[in-house]
């Protein structure tokens, strides 16, 4: 199949990427979104996210004259929905973004045409959701447009590259549908392009990210049972790590983001009476800020929450994970929620999201101010900016002499010949060998 042009509905993390890539690479494409804040920004080539490299491909994408933003889609050869799939409070699947992205394509389609569904959604949704909304236009999916499910897989931080390098699977609802997904992202994925059937696509994604978050919720108990037993997590799992078949991930405050701490969700939610494991791993790990308020506790000497009252903590730290500017489900600011919530005097920084006041907690314009009264440090992310942090400054900038970094990013050496009484998450009371 040939593409001459594509709408593109959602301009997100996945969507503006996409967008852009298409355009650069010849394609006439009409970057859709319902924000008209957003479709302003975009429109004087400024991306509302931060990506590394991704301003200089929207430019270059809107400076080609390929990539037009719009708030309404347009006939086009191809259709991809790359919107949000958020889950409701019972941690049910919110497809309402899927479903009005897909009745808003309706009125444009014409025979022969793809639609791709991207976002992350429940097994079947393509067949069950989409599909039936695509055939109100009175064109009949299969014989007369195609229809295809292929998952986003790409790394935040890393996205540009990952888009066009990942291998990338194309899940047709019939042959010819995931032949003309096939002839689609050739234009400019470089990896492996693998062709499967719609729901079998749909499982992938969740499965790629349920496994994740499955390892994450091993790496947070061994990290609570290393602190039981007086052993340093970090150096256990680097141990385990030397078998050949063991590798275990990170432990840390929890898992956040919008991918891997709701995804699995959809799979629970699919099928309740099967998936006891991942339904526990979703527990163990929105558990783990729970866990790291309890170190706070201990190290600053108090039995319960209310001894937290007026502690002075000075939070470093607080995106969902190192390097990115994305708070969604952080569990670094559900930390920084708990102290301040437990009347702890609470001042965060992060470097990505400096003076932030609508985060349920502001955030300090400087290193030096979050650090100016403190009596702990605790460090939440493995941003790089903070990682590099040199010990004998920080001692300089603040009265605080004690730290509590719950992602080992700092040289335990190097922090306590500064004068820090310095502690890990997963190694409090491990002891040197003497
Ligand atoms: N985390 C740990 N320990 C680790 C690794 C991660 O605690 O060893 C935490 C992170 O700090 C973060 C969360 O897990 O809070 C998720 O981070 P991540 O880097 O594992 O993943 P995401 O959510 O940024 O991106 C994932 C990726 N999926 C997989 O690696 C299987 C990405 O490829 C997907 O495209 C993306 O989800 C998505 O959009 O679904």
């Amino acid at each position: 199949m040939k593409f001459n042009k594509i709408c593109v509905l959602g301009l997100g993390y996945i969507g503006l990427p996409t967008a852009s890539t298409f355009a650069t690479n010849g394609i006439q494409v009409i970057g859709v979104d319902v924000n008209l804040q957003v479709v302003e920004t975009l429109r004087s080539g400024k991306p509302h996210i931060f990506e590394p490299g991704l301003r200089t491909l929207v430019q270059a994408a809107l400076g080609s004259g390929n990539l037009v933003i719009s708030d309404q889609p347009e006939p086009a050869d191809g259709f991809i929905i790359a919107v949000p799939t958020p889950f409701y409070a019972d941690k049910r699947a919110d497809l309402r973004f899927v479903i009005s992205a897909a009745e808003a394509i309706v009125p444009h389609l014409r025979p022969g045409n793809l639609v791709v569904l991207e976002s992350t959604s429940p097994p079947r949704t393509t067949l069950d959701i989409v599909a039936p909304i695509l055939e109100r236009s009175g064109l009949k999916v299969g014989p007369d447009i195609h229809l295809a499910y292929s998952p986003e897989r790409v790394l935040p931080g890393q996205i540009l590259r990952e888009l066009i390098e990942n291998a990338r699977v194309i899940g047709g609802i019939d042959r010819s549908s995931a032949q003309a997904g096939n002839d689609l992202y050739t234009l400019f994925v470089r990896g492996e392009i693998i062709q499967t059937d719609a729901t079998t696509a749909e499982m992938v994604k969740l499965m790629e990210n349920t496994y994740r978050d499955v390892n994450i919720a091993i790496a947070n108990e061994f990290a609570r049972l290393s602190d039981r037993f007086g052993v340093d997590v970090w150096e256990a799992i680097s141990l385990a790590n030397r078998h050949p078949r063991v590798n275990i991930l990170r432990p840390g405050p929890g898992v956040g983001g919008h991918c891997i701490s709701v995804d699995p969700w959809f799979l629970v939610e699919a099928a309740p009476d099967i998936t006891p494991l991942i339904h526990t791993a979703r527990k163990v790990n929105d558990a783990q800020p729970h866990f790291v308020v309890g170190l706070v506790q201990r190290l600053l000497g108090v039995s319960s929450q209310a001894g937290l009252s007026k502690k002075r903590v000075a939070v470093l730290g607080l995106g969902y994970k190192p390097d990115v500017d994305d708070f969604r489900e952080s569990p670094a600011l559900e930390v920084a929620c708990l102290l301040s919530k437990a009347g702890a005097n609470v001042r965060a920084y992060d470097p990505y999201q400096a003076e932030n006041h609508s985060l349920g907690l502001p955030t300090m314009s400087s290193l030096e101010e979050a650090l100016a009264e403190a009596e702990l440090i605790l460090l939440l992310v493995n941003h790089t900016l903070l990682r590099t942090l040199d010990p004998l400054q920080i001692a300089a900038l603040t009265p605080a002499r004690l730290v509590l970094d719950a992602v080992n990013a700092w040289p335990v050496e190097a922090w306590s010949a500064a004068g820090f009484e310095i502690h890990r998450l997963g190694a409090s009371t491990a002891r040197p060998l003497s």
